[in-house]
């Protein structure tokens, strides 16, 4: 058969690898190349308007009855038109392709396909990656086991995304031959080609294969801590979400990894981006009813021996009102005491502040975010940081809030104290919190 020839400059220029090794792309744990996806990075919005629900596309034929499956081979064997960009346009006429390797093809019209093949000799997890190549075209993927005592085609995995939008299936494979399907849902292009690429891993997590949203890890509407790895760099897990009413949805994704750097992206139901959230940081939206999408991905490198937690949990009400139960502070300072101006909480630079959020009806709010604000008298110093409630309410909040001016003093029986007195106030979504306290003895020193 023919397969129409392209540069390698060209092809890494078609799919956004420029310079980049393929082969790389999926055994290397550290590498920097740019990522042949192209993800919008738009930061995570605070509140998203309900969308309606597309319909979306029938799912491709589940099983293919297939004539003549003597063996392997002779699909080959079968006889099919060659033409300019090949002959592989249906199972019988699949080209055998290699993993790790980079398969540039063309359809060339609508509702057309190309067939390939490939022999998994152990048990693997097989991926396979779709770069359309232009963004007026929509090609689908589909991944097919052939079950030789049926001489069947069973399909065991698909991703079919929206035109111009890559696709990226996986599958947790047996040994046996797996024929993968490149078919046009709409248009065709003969000048810029799409890209097949397989890849192979031998260790990846227990929720695999998550790879599309079509086969998201299904979480319902209950919170959830998920503990994975990306084992190769093509290598997405989906979660699906569903919010029975509006909701602050909570989002993070710890990654303790030196060597590899993942980023949350979050979709609705008919998959368009709602923003992105980097790793290691506290995210928040107010989302309407309806089912979502959690991708975790590799934008440049992966490290497949330290896994990443996700964590995600809902905030049901607004908080209304804070309850500090202790501050704790260095210095040696500490207690609820009276400097002679009321009893206020006494701290030093580093303190702690530990209590508990209630919404207006005294119902306490898990997963909420306390915002806690001080300022010094030094320099007018104003600190400010935020917190999460646990899921039943209470919050316990760092922070370092600088040196004491002494500005005030109180007489003690041996020595005498200097401090300041400073305001604290709390707040939730930027609104100030009602709260049982209102400023703290910020000790400076004292002299005998
Ligand atoms: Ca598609
Ligand atoms: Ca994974
Ligand atoms: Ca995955």
């Amino acid at each position: 058969m023919k397969l129409k020839f392209v540069g390698m400059a060209a092809l890494a220029l078609s799919i956004g690898m420029a310079g980049m090794n393929p082969g790389a792309m999926a055994q290397s744990s550290s590498g920097t190349a740019a990522f042949p996806k192209n993800q919008t990075l738009q930061p995570l919005a605070a509140q998203v308007q309900p969308a309606t629900v597309h319909n979306s596309k029938s799912a491709p034929a589940q099983h293919i009855p297939l004539s003549d499956v003597a063996s392997a081979r002779s699909f080959a064997a079968v006889t099919a038109t060659d033409n300019t960009y090949g002959s592989n346009t249906s199972p019988g006429t699949a080209e055998e392709i290699s993993t790790d390797t980079t398969i540039p093809g063309y359809i060339d019209q609508q509702g057309g396909a190309r067939w390939y093949y490939t022999n998994v000799t152990s048990s693997l997890k097989l991926t396979a990656f779709l770069s359309t190549g232009t963004s007026n075209v929509d090609y689908d993927l589909a991944l097919y086991r052939l079950n030789t005592a049926t001489s069947t085609l069973e399909q065991v995995s698909y991703s079919s995304k929206g035109a111009g939008q890559y696709e990226l299936l996986s599958y947790l494979a047996t040994p046996g031959y797996y024929f993968i399907s490149v078919t046009s849902y709409q248009g065709s292009d003969t000048t810029n080609p799409f890209v097949l690429f397989t890849t192979l891993s031998d260790s990846y997590d227990q929720n695999e294969p998550d790879d599309n949203p079509f086969f998201a890890k299904d979480r319902g509407t209950a919170p959830f801590i998920s503990q994975q790895n990306i084992d190769n760099l093509l290598d997405e897990d989906w979660t699906k979400i569903t919010l029975n009413a509006q909701s602050k949805v909570n989002l993070r994704l710890n990654n303790t990894s030196s060597n590899g750097s993942y980023v949350i992206q979050l979709w609705d139901a008919n998959l368009q981006s709602l923003g992105s959230l980097a790793q290691n940081a506290d995210g928040q939206i107010t989302l309407p009813a309806g089912s979502y999408y959690i991708q975790v991905y590799a934008p440049s490198t992966f490290d497949i021996t330290t896994p990443y937690t996700l964590s995600v949990n809902y905030q049901n009400a607004a908080i209304a009102r804070v309850a500090v139960s202790e501050i704790t502070s260095d210095r040696g300072v500490q207690g609820f005491i009276d400097y002679g101006y009321g009893k206020k909480w006494r701290v030093g630079y580093n303190i702690t502040v530990k209590g508990r959020a209630f919404d207006a009806t005294g119902v306490p709010v898990g997963n909420g975010i306390v915002t806690v604000g001080v300022q010094t008298r030094v320099g007018n110093n104003t600190v400010v940081v935020n917190g999460n409630t646990d899921s039943l309410g209470y919050f316990s909040i760092p922070m370092n809030i600088g040196p004491a001016a002494g500005q005030y003093s109180y007489r003690g029986p041996v020595s005498t104290h200097y401090f300041d007195i400073i305001p604290i106030v709390f707040l939730s979504n930027n609104k100030q919190l009602n709260a049982d306290i209102n400023s703290l003895y910020h000790y400076a020193y004292s002299i005998n």
